[in-house]
């Protein structure tokens, strides 16, 4: 087991198995979410077609966390049926092609679409993944801040970090302040 992966465990093991951490990883497709998955070796992948023919992969909770998965854009008949995934969300990793300029606008507009969303619990903290940085033509994580217009989301703890989930580099550092935000959003939807 390698270094960041021990490290990626002790960021993730702070949640109960009996209260455990429910992630959803969005981003439109090629962004690199399975790799990410697969890159977490939690538990076993599954992936299911639920109705309407959309992909959703789920890792059923490990270390305290649990992880769901589908890709974003496109038909707007499948959108609805996101809103059944999104409601039990208590985290988001958004991840972004950073070498694709042609499609960063639409990233932006279904990203908006998704923290906007009225099935989107309030407040859902949110870490963007910046990944493919290893591509020569990768937007810098500060240009994708700017291009997604991050500073106008006021509403939830966003941050945003660079990433290669093909080595793995950026995922810990991700995950570990996913969890932070987590665990305070945890703490403050129980007061209620
Ligand atoms: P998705 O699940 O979001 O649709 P995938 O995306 O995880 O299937 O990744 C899409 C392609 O991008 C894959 O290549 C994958 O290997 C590649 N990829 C994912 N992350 C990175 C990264 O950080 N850097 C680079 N260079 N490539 C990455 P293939 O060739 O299998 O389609
Ligand atoms: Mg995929």
């Amino acid at each position: 087991m390698g270094l960041w992966i021990s490290k990626l465990y002790d960021a993730l093991m702070h949640f109960s198995e009996e209260d455990p951490a429910k992630i959803v990883i969005l981003g439109l497709d090629a962004a690199g979410k399975t790799t990410i998955l697969y890159k977490l070796k939690l538990n076993e992948v599954v992936t299911s077609i639920p109705t309407l023919g959309f992909n959703v992969e789920t890792v059923s909770p490990c270390k305290g966390v649990s992880f769901t998965v589908w890709d974003i854009g496109g038909q707007d008949k499948i959108r609805r049926l996101w809103h059944h995934y999104y409601n039990q969300a208590e985290g988001m990793i958004y991840t972004i092609d950073s070498s694709d300029r042609e499609r960063i606008d639409e990233a932006r507009e279904e990203l908006f679409g998704v923290i906007t969303d009225e099935a989107m619990p309030k407040g859902v903290p949110v870490v963007i993944l910046a990944n493919k940085q290893d591509l020569p033509n990768a937007m810098k994580p500060s240009d994708i801040a700017d291009a997604l217009k991050l500073q106008e989301i006021r509403d939830r703890k966003w941050f945003i970090q660079g990433a290669c989930a093909t080595t793995g580099e950026g995922l810990y550092e991700a995950v570990s302040q996913l969890g932070t935000y987590v665990r305070e959003y945890k703490r403050q939807k129980s007061a209620y």
